[in-house]
């Protein structure tokens, strides 16, 4: 054998949009990667991918990979193309870009990013640095969890997750409008060994999902009345005497004003509210009140309604009502991304750039383009690591937007996706094979660095290497649009570390030879708030929260329906318009992956999950071709009839790519781009829909799958 003929062994970190952050291992020879697979050794990756990843290899080399840059030769969005080379893609964006700037002014200019990736590189610095030193239009990147992640914050403040492991000490979990079972795999082996060692699991889902099956108890409240559940919960536990009242004392701020609030929340009003029975929301509570530890387990998808930022104020005060704060195998899991937060300094140079003209709410991008931003409009959007016309809302609004003529359209991407189709220029990106990176998970308490570990396929570049360029192209000299990776990475890290001593002894080099670096807590098992530390203005968990006013919001946790639901009165029967949950795909991260023919084939025919009693009503079997629709749009889906789903509720999950779907439209078609209460957060779950029996026309699915075939 000879030399090069050798295998290397070259670490990585998966860079989805996925709480675990799997440490990865992928075998390189020749220069080419011939397998793909997990640490043994990484105490939460624990040797194994989940099914969507593990074929990995088969994205890197698809034969659909863009490896050139396009220039659009046809019509917008007709998918004719001209190759042409980096520089001359690189001028001609550049051109643009000044002229607009000229015309209009910075603001002008919209980048557009999400969650392809979330490297610090390759998405942190590649949000801020180019387009700070622009001056561009800032986004507000609210699509998934801003409603949630803030209300934590205010709550408790900081988002610091309990580990995983440490749900074996757990004798209840309550998941919360929460799917890990597809959403966050690693979780699912330590809740089974908790439930082995006699914990009781409880899914409070709409849905009957994977997690919902394997638990000991499932609750389906009507969508969006999980706040009412909450209050009603905390009415039980304070009207029988079950609170922490010693706790609440010690570390909560306005308890007794909450305990006035819930006051108004009686089992029965709940009941009405949610459509569970009493009788099981006071057993809930009193099992809430005396099983401990406790833990409370929730991620995004519970809070994308109207209402979602005071539904998660209400779900984050329960564990200290119970006092399961700062306890092992209790507490709050929602999102452990706050244990490091990265320089901000660093990260932006904002101190340098000039201020950021204005914002755009990324949930509202076919309004933007369309005419809600004005003075100037929106005249270039550079899209990267995100599939707008599959992922956003409203997506009839955003094609509209992007079809017009005025619009100067780049994409980076890795395939040709529905948003691609309509670019100027689409730009090749490389996969986590071919950058490096480095990730801070919302999962654990590891970093992860990604190495390079292969060259680039054909003249793909990385979303940093593409932006050095066009920095360079627009004449910007700051040397921190210069600097590789690595060179970031180091900066970013020295600067952190400098705030945090959870950074200590943490240095590229070290991550670039281990991978996987824990922080430096100075016990490694440390819970999260057991020093009865909380980052809110009171030191305490903060139950009343004045800086909720700031927001025109109650500063207690409250409940009302989202606006959605709570105007026309709804009719009844088969014309009844039924709620629309468009949650996580099993084998998708949201769009991400859903061109890979193995995993649309494990996946199906796009459907939609109706309750027998909605079908029935409606005329529709299993199996039949629907319309669903609204006032924003419809699609076409195939019915499953299943009682998974209860009467009222239809479920579709997300991803589907529109150019791969019967009448090249998903589920977005229908979906709101209203904000929700709190952060600009976006409320796909807030979306009513009618739904029909289609005639049927099978060409349609056949044609869609004929472009995703099974492999
Ligand atoms: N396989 C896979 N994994 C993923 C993703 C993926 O697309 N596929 N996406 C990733 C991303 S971007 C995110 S943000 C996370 C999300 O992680 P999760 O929040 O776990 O995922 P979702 O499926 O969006 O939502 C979870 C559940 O919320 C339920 N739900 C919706 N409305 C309500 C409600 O009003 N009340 C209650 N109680 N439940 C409700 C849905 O039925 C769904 O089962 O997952 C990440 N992981
Ligand atoms: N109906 C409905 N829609 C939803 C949701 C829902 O619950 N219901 N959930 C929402 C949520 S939680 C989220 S987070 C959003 C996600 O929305 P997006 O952030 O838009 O994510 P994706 O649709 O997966 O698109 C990511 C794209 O990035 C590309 N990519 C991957 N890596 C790289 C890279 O390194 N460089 C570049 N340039 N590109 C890369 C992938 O090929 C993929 O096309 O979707 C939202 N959409
Ligand atoms: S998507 Fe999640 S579970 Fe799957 S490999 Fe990536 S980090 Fe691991
Ligand atoms: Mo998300």
């Amino acid at each position: 054998m000879t030399a090069a003929a050798e295998t290397r062994i070259v670490r990585g970190a998966c860079p989805h949009d996925c709480p675990d952050t799997c440490a990865t291992l992928v075998h390189v020879r020749d220069g080419r990667a011939v397998a793909f697979g997990a640490d043994p050794d990484h105490p939460i990756t624990r040797g194994w991918l989940c099914a969507k990843v593990r074929p990995y290899l088969q994205r890197v080399y698809a034969p659909d990979r863009l490896t050139m840059p396009l220039r659009r030769v046809g019509a917008k969005g007709e998918g004719r193309w001209a190759e042409i080379s980096w520089e001359d893609a690189v001028a001609e964006i550049a051109g643009r870009w000044r002229a607009i700037i000229a015309e209009h002014g910075a603001a002008a200019i919209l980048p557009y990013s999400y969650s392809g990736t979330l490297g610090l590189v390759q998405l942190g610095i590649c949000n801020a640095r180019l387009w700070n030193r622009m001056g561009a239009s800032g986004l507000e990147r609210s699509i998934c969890g801003a409603a949630a992640e803030l209300a934590v914050k205010l709550t408790l403040g900081a988002r610091m997750a309990p580990d995983y492991r440490d749900v074996a000490h757990s004798k209840l979990v309550i998941i919360w409008g929460h799917n890990p079972a597809s959403t966050a795999p690693h979780f699912v082996p330590f809740l089974r060994e908790a439930q082995r060692n006699g914990a009781y699991v409880v899914s409070i889902d709409p849905r009957r999902t994977t997690t919902a099956r394997s638990a000991d108890e499932h609750l389906q409240p009507r969508p969006a009345t999980d706040g009412a559940l909450a209050l009603g919960l905390m009415h039980v536990l304070f009207a029988e005497g079950l609170h922490d009242e010693t706790w609440l004392r010690a570390h909560a701020l306005g308890w007794e004003e909450l305990r006035e609030r819930v006051a108004a929340f009686p089992p029965e009003r709940v009941a009405a509210i949610t459509g569970i029975p009493a009788e099981r929301i006071v057993a809930l509570a009193r099992r809430y009140g005396t099983t401990k530890p406790a833990l409370l387990k929730f991620a995004d998808g519970v809070q994308r309604h109207g209402n979602g930022g005071q539904t998660v104020r209400a779900l984050a005060s329960l564990p200290a009502v119970v006092g399961q704060i700062g306890v092992r195998g209790g507490g709050l899991a929602y999102s452990a991304s706050g244990y490091v937060s990265w320089s901000g300094e660093a990260v932006t140079h904002r101190a340098e750039c000039p201020p950021t003209p204005r914002i755009v709410n990324m949930n509202r991008l076919g309004a933007a383009l369309t005419g809600e931003v004005i003075d100037p409009p929106i005249k270039s959007l550079y899209v990267f690591a995100a599939n707008p016309v599959t992922s956003a809302p409203n997506a009839s609004l955003i094609v509209e937007g992007l079809r017009r003529d005025d619009l100067f359209t780049v994409v980076h991407e890795q395939f040709m996706t529905d948003t691609a189709r309509y670019a100027d220029i689409v730009l090749p990106a490389t996969t986590q094979l071919e950058q490096v990176d480095l990730l801070k998970p919302y999962g654990h308490r590891h970093l992860q660095y990604n190495h390079a570990a292969i060259a680039p396929l054909g003249e793909a570049k990385s979303n940093w290497d593409a932006m050095r360029l066009l920095a360079a192209a627009m004449g910007y000299v700051e040397p921190w649009l210069r600097q590789d990776a690595d060179e970031i990475i180091a900066e970013v890290l020295d600067a952190t570390r400098r705030r945090t001593p959870l950074l200590d002894g943490i240095t590229l080099e070290r991550l670039q030879a281990e991978g996987t670096v824990a922080y430096a807590f100075p016990e490694p098992d440390a819970v999260p708030f057991a020093d009865g530390v909380f980052r809110t203005p009171s030191g305490k968990v903060e139950l009343r929260c004045e800086r909720m006013t700031g927001f025109g919001l109650d500063p207690l946790p409250d409940y009302a329906p989202p606006a959605e639901f709570a105007e026309a009165a709804p009719e009844s029967g088969a014309g009844a318009p039924l709620v629309l949950l468009t949650g996580a795909a099993h084998h998708f991260v949201s769009s991400s992956l859903a061109n890979q023919p193995g995993l649309v084939a494990k996946e199906g025919t796009p459907f939609v999950e109706i309750n027998p009693a909605d079908a029935a009503a409606r005329g529709i079997a299993d199996g039949d071709e629907t319309i669903v629709e609204n006032r924003r749009g419809w699609c076409r889906l195939r019915a499953v009839v299943t009682d998974d789903v209860p009467p009222g509720v239809v479920v579709s999950p997300k991803g589907r790519w529109a150019s791969r779907s019967p009448d090249g439209r998903n589920v977005n078609w229908t979906t709101s781009d209203a904000l929700a209460d709190l952060a600009g957060q976006s409320t796909f779950h807030s979306n009513r829909v009618y739904v029909r029996p289609a005639a049927p026309m099978p060409e349609a699915f056949e044609r869609a799958a004929a472009l995703a075939p099974a492999d």
